[in-house]
């Protein structure tokens, strides 16, 4: 036989035999959430939209079997940054994902760069995630995104005084610059408190509120916090005041609404996930949700199921390849989530995606974030404004 023609089937051979020896390798995607401590309704709610993603569109993706391994990191930077180290060194994952606080997607970040391992960002918000490491791609929202048009619907809607509120870490002061920024370009006056991330105790942060008498007051906690935050305006007399409150999804969370009663009616929220958002997808999204956690989906689930997303259409074009050539293939993906249309971001690795202004409404006995108004395919304001 010709040389040629037998090394071209060995080579043949050779590649044939890898084939099948890639395709059984399992892809190991590496879960870091806080499923203990203050913030463990946030990995609750991620895991269990994991569970349900794999559930429904199973556990292969680009020919390779995907297993998720899931850590807890209580909430903790330091613990974040250990897990991260190990799943990449021991596991060998094709991807970190989770990170339910921005500290913690921080902590990881400078990992996911020296190892090449894409590091899925379903929670943390602050805009400057996505620049902390070009492996991060982010399947959650930003602060500025969602809070830009809060603060041009109560410019709008006759708002003129406000004082804001908001969790002194990274996405509350996006929060408050944000909407500092554009509601004092509309005309209106603003006055920002801040009150501690941990432990917070808003009663004297609320005080100074009252005191301020302003129209309406700005809040950004992380989720969960919103249920404390409410009982404390109600127990201070706030509803009562004739100030009204408005704020970023994040604190009439559909996670704790439903429990915060009729002093949560009549909120104004903007965001880019309602599970009363009305469509098909996100209908039978929350039905199978709830069928088969038992509790409502929040923002942090749709985060979760939408980073699954990224990863599988990711994993289907690199027939199942991690690194560079993952995170490559991630980018600029389109896709119809439940929360509505949402595209990754080509240059920032950031969502782009509606946000919609919200009303808390009884419907059928429960609490819902009943949707009104949208802006359509929103970046993130601070990049876009940064953008040459
Ligand atoms: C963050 C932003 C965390 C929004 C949140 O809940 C949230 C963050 C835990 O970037 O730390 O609702």
């Amino acid at each position: 036989m010709d040389r040629r023609l037998v090394l071209a089937a060995a080579l043949g051979l050779a590649a044939a035999a890898a084939l099948p020896a890639r395709a059984q390798e399992v892809a190991k995607i590496g879960l870091i959430l806080p499923m203990t401590g203050p913030f463990a309704s946030t990995g609750k709610q991620i895991e269990a939209a994991v569970k349900l993603f794999q559930a429904r569109n199973g556990d292969t993706a680009g020919g390779r079997k995907v297993q998720v391994i899931l850590k807890d990191d209580g909430g903790t930077a330091d613990v974040t940054k250990r897990l991260a180290q190990e799943l990449i060194v021991n596991d060998k994952v094709v991807a970190i994902a989770g990170f339910g606080l921005t500290p913690l997607a921080l902590a990881a970040a400078p990992l996911a760069t020296q190892a090449k391992v894409p590091a899925i960002v379903m929670a943390a918000a602050t805009s400057t995630v996505t620049e902390a490491s070009p492996f991060v791609v982010r399947t959650s929202f930003t602060l500025a995104q969602v809070t830009v048009p809060m603060a041009e619907w109560a410019a709008r809607d006759g708002i003129r005084k406000v004082v804001t509120l908001v969790s002194d870490y990274g996405p509350g002061i996006d929060a408050e610059k944000a909407f500092t920024e554009v509601f004092t370009k509309a005309g209106g006056t603003v006055e920002n408190l801040r009150v501690p991330l941990r432990n917070p105790d808003f009663s004297p942060f609320l005080q100074r509120a009252a005191d301020a008498k302003p129209d309406a007051v700005f809040v950004f906690t992380p989720s969960g916090v919103g249920a404390q935050f409410m009982k404390q305006f109600v127990e201070r007399g706030l509803d009562k005041g004739g100030i009204r409150l408005i704020s970023t999804g994040d604190v009439v969370d559909d996670d704790i609404l439903n429990d915060m009663g009729d002093a949560a009616l009549g909120v104004v929220s903007t965001h880019h996930y309602s599970a009363a958002h009305d469509s098909a997808e996100n209908k039978a999204f929350v039905e199978a949700f709830r069928k088969a956690a038992g509790f409502r989906p929040n923002f942090m689930a749709v985060g979760g199921w939408d980073g699954m997303q990224a990863l599988y259409a990711g994993l289907d074009a690199t027939k199942g390849q991690g690194g560079q050539a993952l995170v490559d293939a991630i980018k600029g993906t389109t896709w119809t989530s439940p929360r509505g249309l949402l595209t990754i971001d080509g240059a920032t690795r950031d969502v782009v995606q509606s946000v919609y202004v919200r009303k808390v409404e009884r419907k059928d006995g429960e609490l819902w974030n009943v949707e009104f108004g949208s802006s359509p395919a929103v970046k993130d304001p601070v990049k876009a404004a940064k953008a040459p």
